[in-house]
């Protein structure tokens, strides 16, 4: 026995068998099987539905303690709606395809089928000890053909609306997963997965067009902000990065005019030189014979680098002189053009025109190579750094001397820009624009465990798709080593599966060879799960419009702009299809904080790792859940070294000898019972819709504990056991309770002589008679300070409370020969005397 098991016994009677309880109701629930979301009733409208979602698991292993988190959480928010009346749906299921089985399976010498189905076998099964409200009749694995039918189905439609394309484009290459990754997987220069560092290599890509719903993707935040946390809106915005400017034309000797993107129009008196992604075909085609041997060698050393080295402030500025010049569309000045690796290929047009004046990155390279600086905003006088990027009024706008039908000076920043704007579209040089920081998703992967791309390549037909009837795709049986990554899609080794004829012409032809990223999957699940065994659809949009949108998500953190921003975008995209009505996936996002142990993350390197497993096996289902529950708040962290699954067993024994002790017989009517417990019954219930509603859950554990207090007071040594409010206590006891610990509220359930299913019973009403206070306090000042306090009926009169405060002796003491010149009384709260 353990310390803790043996201070259990002296201090609250013997421990409860928790493992006994675990295992006879856990076999009672499949048998009622509660929490099976009915479809007809939500399409009648008989009840008003509400969607609870929490982010389903890659199987890489057995669940852990993170998982227990989230779903202790979630399921929360779940039990409490489906106790409040609403139809609930509430579906789980395994994101199965992807680089994490897929790296683990290899690792272990598996094939990622045997590996990813095994685990979810036991995932699984911890999730049914978990005892979480899960209708498991709706589960489904993305990595069933049954699923990635549709995914590729999907895929399709999109391609279809022009959503989907292949191009041709430098893209993040990671060399230990030896595939491409989205931006949105480079982290600080390093793969998000496994942390190597990215380089970029030039490949034929699949794209989805994210980007043609930036301004709406953007938009929408504003109403999300009210029910999302705000630091996952503010990554989506930056992420997006709206950019409000020109487009600027210059004609260039010998070539086709070159376009740069600029947010700041107005500095274009400013321009001395422009500057061309190195790694762009502009700067390729630009290149004069005499300097290509030189740009080469600068473009070899730079596509080692990645983007966020390239865009650092403090990196040395390089570049190399193509040998053209560009002339400046209002001046006509000649520009000498430099290929760079500041300026990036992929943002804006890939060109810039460098401004020394007012960007410090421009004034660098001008100072590196010995070009012309000129400022075009006047800085504050105090003003002694370099390029100076603030308000102020326009100068050298033209500058003294030179000739140009537009002249800005003297103008402020905004009207500088839109009066440059103007001239230049009148000229034809230019166009106001807004440009976005958000790039089309790149989803091809080189690698075997996902869904094949349904494109057949025909040397007649181009690139055709897989017709409806064929799909799904399904993945070749691949062994051994021809698994591995290896730079090409290892898709590519099965022969047989890849020559194909081609569904148009007939003749021969070739499969796709690479897979889908694992967030293609993710993307639209949450609407499978509407009609998750319907074999002639992805969804059936009249139940997905039922249903949807998610009325509650919970999730981490670490998908705030991958998965959130592919799911939002999918949903937009399928709405203006007619598959669905709605515009948005996720109504309200709650991002739970991590599990930490002694202030880090847990890890097997530091070892510092909790195994789930061992906690629930020391302290049971219900005590690991309320723990995580009580510990915070759901966003913050918990660190597993300062809380107490023993101090929770402890509680829930405490709760459970509750029921055991009540007299009274189970449908006693509480009316009539002890008015003091009854009050506190009823308030901490109406305080606990709140705090329910506003995902304060942690409050509503200690709110429970407070009411096991006041109802244990109550038997022990107020009215006895045999009071109906005490039954009444404990009843409300367990309801609250089963939120948290549903084994040990469905034991007292039963114990105060119920049917089991306490999941399904309905939520207390509220008697709103007994939220009335009895008297409240009322403050009384003299010349400002706080000198009494008054108990006072709430409905007290004006005059009564004056007539009561002037007659506190403490007060009457103050005031004795002084003269009273004014009494403010705000009943029932305030008197304030002056004198
Ligand atoms: C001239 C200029 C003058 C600029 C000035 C800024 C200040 P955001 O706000 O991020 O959209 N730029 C344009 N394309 C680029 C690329 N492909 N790689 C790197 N930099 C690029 O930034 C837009 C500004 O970043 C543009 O406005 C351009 O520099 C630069 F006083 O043009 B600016």
């Amino acid at each position: 026995m353990s310390e803790q098991d043996a201070n259990r016994e002296t201090t609250e009677g013997p421990a409860y068998d928790v493992e006994a309880v675990q295992e006879k109701w856990r076999a009672v629930w499949d048998e009622l099987d509660l929490f099976r979301a009915d479809d007809a009733v939500v399409l009648s409208g008989e009840r008003e539905k509400r969607y609870a979602l929490t982010m389903f698991p890659y199987p890489s292993g057995d669940l852990h303690m993170g998982h227990a988190e989230v779903m202790a959480l979630h399921d929360v928010a779940a039990r409490y709606w489906r106790m409040k009346g609403y139809e609930v749906l509430n579906p789980m299921g395994w994101d199965s395809f992807g680089l994490p089985a897929e790296n683990a399976a290899i690792k272990n010498d598996e094939h990622p089928a045997t590996y990813t189905y095994g685990n979810i076998a036991t995932q699984l099964e911890s999730f049914k000890r978990y005892g979480v409200g899960f209708d498991w009749e709706r589960r489904f694995n993305t990595s069933d053909p049954e699923y990635y039918r549709w995914t590729q189905w999907l895929f399709l439609k999109l391609r279809e609306q022009g959503l989907a394309y292949r191009k041709n484009s430098p893209v993040n290459w990671c060399p230990n997963d030896q595939t491409v990754l989205a931006n949105e997987q480079v982290v600080d220069g390093a793969c998000e997965r496994c942390g190597a560092e990215v380089t970029k290599r030039e490949l034929t890509q699949w794209y989805f067009r994210t980007t043609a719903y930036a301004q709406e993707l953007l938009d929408s935040l504003d109403d999300l902000a009210l029910t999302w946390p705000s630091k996952v809106v503010n990554a989506q915005r930056n992420w997006i990065g709206r950019s409000e400017g020109a487009h600027v034309t210059f004609e260039v000797e010998g070539n086709d005019p070159v376009t740069v993107f600029t947010t700041r129009p107005d500095t274009l008196f400013g321009t001395t030189f422009m500057v061309i992604a190195v790694d762009s075909p502009l700067a390729d085609t630009l290149v004069t014979a005499e300097h290509r041997a030189d740009f080469e060698s600068y473009r070899d050393e730079i596509r080692k680098a990645s983007d966020i080295d390239r865009l650092a402030t403090d990196r040395e500025k390089t570049g190399v002189f193509l040998g053209v010049h560009a002339t400046n569309p209002l001046t006509g000045a000649q520009l000498p053009i430099w290929a760079t690796d500041y300026v990036l290929a992929d943002y804006g047009t890939g060109a810039v025109m460098g401004v020394p004046g007012g960007d410090q990155r421009d004034w660098e390279f001008a100072t590196a190579f010995d070009l012309p600086i000129i400022r075009t905003t006047e800085p504050p006088a105090d003003w002694d750094g370099e390029a100076y990027a603030g308000e102020g009024a326009a100068i050298n706008s033209p500058a003294a001397g030179v000739a140009c039908e537009l002249d800005i000076n003297g103008l402020g920043v905004e009207e500088a820009k839109q009066a440059t704007i103007a001239h230049l579209e009148k000229i034809s040089r230019g166009t106001g624009t807004v440009n976005f920081r958000l790039r089309d998703w790149l989803l091809s992967r080189q690698r075997y465990w996902g869904a094949p791309i349904p494109i057949i390549h025909c040397p007649v037909d181009g690139e055709v798709p897989v017709p409806d009837d064929q799909l799904p795709v399904l993945l070749p049986e691949l062994k051994g080593a021809d698994l591995k990554p290896r730079g090409t899609s290892p898709l590519g080794a099965a022969t047989e599966w890849k020559s194909v004829a081609c569904p148009t012409c007939g003749g021969p032809a070739e499969r796709d060879t690479d897979t889908m990223d694992t967030f293609v999957d993710s993307s639209w699940y949450f609407l499978r799960y509407v009609s998750p065994n319907d074999d002639t659809q992805a969804f059936d949009t009249a139940l997905a419009n039922a249903w949807g949108p998610v009325d509650l998500y919970v999730g981490g953190d670490e998908h705030a702009v991958l998965h959130l921003l592919y799911s939002r975008f999918f949903t937009k995209a399928l709405r203006d299809m007619g598959l669905i009505d709605w515009d948005e996936p996720f109504s309200a996002y709650l991002s739970q904080g991590k599990v930490l142990n002694e202030g880090r993350k847990m890890s097997k390197s530091l070892g510092n790792g909790v195994s789930l497993g061992d906690q629930l096996a020391e302290f049971g289902v219900d005590a690991v859940r309320l723990t995580l529950v009580f510990a915070s708040p759901p966003e913050d962290n918990i660190d597993w070294a300062d809380v107490s699954p023993a101090g929770s067993l402890r509680f829930l024994q405490r709760a459970l000898r509750l029921s055991g002790d009540v007299t009274s017989a189970p449908g006693t009517s509480p009316v009539g019972g002890d008015q003091t417990l009854r009050r506190v019954t009823h308030k901490i219930v109406h305080e606990a819709e709140r705090l329910l509603e506003t995902h304060r859950f942690n409050v509503v554990v200690a709110r429970t504990m407070e009411l096991v207090n006041a109802t244990r007071k109550a038997i022990d040594s107020g009215c006895g056991p045999a009071d109906s409010a005490v039954r009444e206590a404990a009843e409300t006891v367990a309801q609250l309770l089963s939120l948290v610990g549903p084994y040990t509220a469905e034991e007292m359930w039963a114990e105060l002589g119920h049917q089991p299913g306490i999941a399904a019973v309905p939520w207390p009403t509220v008697d709103e008679a007994l939220l009335v206070e009895d008297s409240v306090t009322a403050i009384v000042q003299v010349k400002g300070k706080v000198r009494a306090r008054l108990q006072v009926a709430p409905d007290i009169s004006e005059a009564d409370l004056e007539a009561a405060a002037l007659a506190e002796p403490v007060i009457a003491g103050l005031i004795e020969g002084q003269t009273v010149r004014k009494v403010i009384v705000k009943a029932p709260k305030l008197v304030n005397i002056v004198v």
